[in-house]
């Protein structure tokens, strides 16, 4: 439809006559006049998506009674996947996508003058995370769907969601990401299954007639966990899976008892404190606060998932939890649920009254834990005290555990004591605290990190000692990513390409994008690949010139980092060479010189000094870059602010250098990087992560390596002199030159100091000045290869053709195979539209 006739339908009010089309035309049409009482498309959009989203959510619903009726009348294995983060972003177009209603849908907009893509941009982000352990979450979901494994997702409905970023004079300002407030018209409520979530009070001890000692949690002040569920749909399968968010809500007695005794006030005080545990998703990323709200947080999700799946045992077999293990799995997502292993203990303990054995049975069979960080400062540790307080029967199973776990230690390395207090889970001190990672290992059957190198780095360090005790418990699951949502969805014109030269079964079965690996050398697959490139590259310059002003130049090398500001992410080595190529350039050593784009996102975390700082420097090099007529031609550089999934959706497809630029050891795995690889980026980066994985699957040929290797790490940190190292660096010499001569910080003499002392620092963790140099020889390798376009397309195509292994199916697959065991669901197409 073109626009003349979009404007004139947009003035005419819509006909009844809507109701005589398809199925999907007639809802949408119901939903946006009656449910929603309008009559009118207004600039927005808002209500046409609520009323779209309204009529696909229908049908998500319809099909996920479909799945829990058959699930629920075979009975079967299944898998709760515990999170404080989901990071789900847009929901409407992955669910058009999965259920195959693009034709239909596009169809029934017209009758609004609408098209999707502009409906689409009117739904907010549910950003329920930080970053890639969240997203990954949200990655698993689809594929555990599309997949037809029985998973649950729970986490927390937050009111308030990671914050929106935007800058004033090149600073990060935080707003807070208020995403409910047009309502969400995915969710479901289910108020008849809320749960009651203690704390505080004490416990107390008494004996029964048969002289066994009981102890009872009283005096509690309990909250109410509401759940809200959110369908998750399979590809093309008639599978929707669940999301639960739990919101914390006041009970209702609370409230009486205090407004009878004539105290409104503190009732409403008090109804207050209790919604505020789900009120705001804590903006932290890889290192911990210790805020008293985020351990209540971390229990409300733990006590209120158990509850409602101890509570559906009850009902279906009673109190008999000998087969228990045989039906569920706990997958924790980090520690931050860890204590789940405790809480399932004190259910099983006190409100089923099985003793410790059987319940320590149950429960370490039934939990199993990820691991994703090796960074200590992200490694939760609870005060003692704050524990005893706010949990105080948690506490003592987790005393009781301790002490068990230490007679296994004490017989396992006889004498030594040391060996002691390194394993117990609880750390002693000034201030003790509670281990949250040992008690996730203690309490689990299953340990695993999320790249071969990551679990490598942690059977062999940070959890030696656990692994010599258990290795069987240890394995390695690779990280994944969704190819529906980060190439089907994002990427249309590239995933069409794909489908015109291997078919479309890599869209389910990903492996077999490897089939493109035979039509690398193909001159009219390159120029397709190119033009598709092209287009999305001029996609993402609109996207930057909207949000920064800046202009991009769809013709150069674009070259990107997004992802979270952090020191062993190492934003800062990326602009030092950004500031290199400048002083090329002023220099007029252009011989050979590759224009490029540079581009950065991602946020800080509030409290984050460096990080922050870190920010303001790429900003004032960005004006100082964008403002000079002579860096024009050659180098553009900008900052993209509120950098979310959203965003990231039309980064990927448009990226031709990938930044993957972490001090070798501290990325876990990365999920960014096999986003880009996917869209055909090719990849800068360091040995560290899954990049190694990346590296080895498309071969270095087709990979820009540089950097410090693990196994040289603690002889480089023993003798590093980063002073000496920059003395001998002409190039490195002349970016400090530059950065300290206060070139980008004119009226504000010392503001980069310590980033520059950070650098400069013998200490320095992230050895920015010790990659420095082989860094730029790799920028110029990949700014050389650009200049030879046939050679650049082959090889990304060949990085398309290789991420197979990247697919979160696959990362799914092995989480099922080695750890879950969960049956998919046999479920024939006819049954299902029966019961729909
Ligand atoms: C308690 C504060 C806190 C918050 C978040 C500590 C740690 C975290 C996360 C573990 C940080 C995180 O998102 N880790 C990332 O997980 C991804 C998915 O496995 C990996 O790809 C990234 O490498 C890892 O940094």
């Amino acid at each position: 439809m073109n626009k003349k006739t979009n404007l004139a339908k947009k003035k005419t009010p819509i006909s009844a006559s809507v109701i005589e089309n398809s199925d999907l035309s007639e809802d949408l049409y119901r939903h946006f006049y009656y449910t929603l009482g309008r009559d009118q498309v207004n600039k927005s959009q808002r209500y046409l998506y609520q009323a779209l989203a309204l009529t696909i959510r229908d049908r998500l619903v319809a099909k996920c009674r479909a799945t829990n009726q058959h699930r629920e009348t075979t009975p079967h294995k299944q898998v709760a996947y515990l999170s404080l983060e989901f990071l789900m972003g847009r929901a409407l177009n992955n669910a058009i996508l999965n259920l195959d209603l693009a034709p239909q849908v596009t169809q029934a907009l017209t009758h609004y003058g609408s098209e999707l893509e502009q409906v689409a941009a009117a739904e907010h982000d549910a950003g329920l995370g930080n970053g890639g352990l969240g997203r990954l979450a949200a990655c698993f979901l689809d594929s555990c769907a599309t997949l037809k494994l029985p998973v649950v997702g729970y986490g927390l409905r937050y009111e308030y969601g990671m914050f929106n970023q935007s800058l004033e004079q090149g600073r990060q300002i935080e707003q807070p990401d208020h995403w409910l407030h047009e309502g969400h018209p995915w969710e479901i409520a289910a108020p008849e299954q809320s749960q009651r979530v203690k704390f505080f009070g004490h416990v107390e001890v008494y004996k029964d007639k048969n002289g066994r000692e009981h102890r009872v949690w009283v005096n509690t002040q309990d909250v109410l966990a509401v759940p809200y569920d959110v369908p998750i749909p399979g590809y093309r399968n008639d599978v929707v899976n669940r999301l639960r968010l739990w919101k914390s809500e006041a009970t209702e007695e609370f409230d009486l008892s205090e407004f009878n005794a004539g105290s409104y006030p503190e009732a409403v005080a008090k109804k207050n404190q209790a919604e505020q545990i789900t009120m705001v998703l804590y903006p932290n990323d890889a290192s911990e606060n210790g805020k008293e709200l985020r351990l209540r947080q971390q229990y409300f999700l733990s006590s209120a998932t158990l509850q409602d799946i101890i509570a559906k045992w009850v009902k279906q077999y009673g109190e008999d939890f000998h087969n228990f293990p045989k039906f569920h799995v706990f997958q924790l997502n980090d520690t931050h649920p860890s204590i789940a292993v405790a809480e399932l203990m004190r259910i099983l303990l006190d409100d089923y009254q099985l003793d410790w054995d059987k319940a320590w049975q149950i429960t370490s069979s039934t939990m199993a834990y990820t691991n994703h960080t090796l960074l200590p400062e992200a490694l939760e540790k609870w005060p003692v005290r704050l524990f005893e307080r706010l949990l105080p029967r948690l506490l003592e199973i987790i005393y009781e555990i301790n002490a068990r776990f230490l007679q296994q230690v004490a017989t396992c390395w006889p004498g030594d004591t040391q060996k002691q207090r390194d394993m117990s889970l609880i750390e002693e001190g000034p201030e003790p605290k509670v281990r949250m990672a040992y008690l996730a290992i203690v309490g689990s059957y299953s340990v695993n990190g999320v790249a071969a190198l990551h679990t490598e780095l942690l059977t062999n360090g940070l959890f030696k000692d656990f692994y010599a005790l258990w290795p069987e418990r240890f394995n390695n699951k690779t990280n994944g990513v969704t190819p529906r949502r980060w190439l089907s969805h994002c990427n249309p014109k590239l995933a069409n390409l794909i489908n015109q030269q291997i078919g479309d079964e890599w869209v389910s079965d990903f492996s077999k994008v490897n089939a493109l690996r035979a039509k690398f050398d193909n001159k009219s697959l390159h120029k397709q690949w190119q033009q598709v490139k092209l287009d999305n590259k001029q996609a993402l310059v609109d996207l930057v010139k909207r949000e920064t002003g800046v202009e991009f130049d769809a013709t150069m090398l674009f070259d990107v980092q997004v992802k979270r500001i952090h020191e062993y992410k190492r934003q800062l080595l990326n602009i030092l060479h950004v500031i290199h190529l400048y002083e090329r350039i002023r220099e007029g050593e252009l011989e050979g010189f590759t224009p490029r784009c540079v581009l950065f996102g991602g946020k800080a975390a509030p409290g984050y000094f460096m990080a922050k700082l870190t920010i303001r420097l790429i900003n004032h090099v960005a004006d100082a870059i964008n403002n000079d007529p002579v860096a024009k031609p050659y180098l553009r550089v900008a900052f993209l602010p509120n950098y979310n999934v959203t965003a990231m959706e039309t980064i990927c497809p448009a990226t031709d250098l990938s930044e993957q630029i972490s001090t070798t050891g501290k990325e876990a795995s990365g999920t960014g990087n096999m986003k880009f690889m996917m869209n055909g980026a090719l990849t800068i980066g360091t040995l560290d992560g899954a990049n190694i994985e990346i590296s080895e699957a498309v071969g270095l040929d087709n990979f820009f390596l540089f950097g410090a290797k693990a196994e040289q790490l603690t002889q480089i940190r023993e003798h590093y002199n980063p002073n000496e190292i920059i003395a001998n660096s002409p190039n490195l010499s002349r970016v400090m030159g530059l950065l300290e001569s206060g070139h980008f910080n004119l009226f504000d003499p010392d503001l980069f100091q310590p980033l520059i002392n950070s650098i400069r620092d013998n200490h320095d963790q992230w050895l920015t000045a010790y990659d420095f140099d082989s860094y730029v020889k790799a920028q110029e390798d990949a700014a050389a290869l650009y200049q030879d376009q046939s050679a650049w397309t082959q090889k990304s195509i060949l990085n398309t053709a290789a991420s197979g292994m990247f697919s979160s199916d696959r990362t799914i697959s092995q989480y099922n195979n080695d750890i879950w065991q969960v049956q998919a669901i046999e479920f024939n197409k006819a049954q299902g539209e029966r019961n729909a």
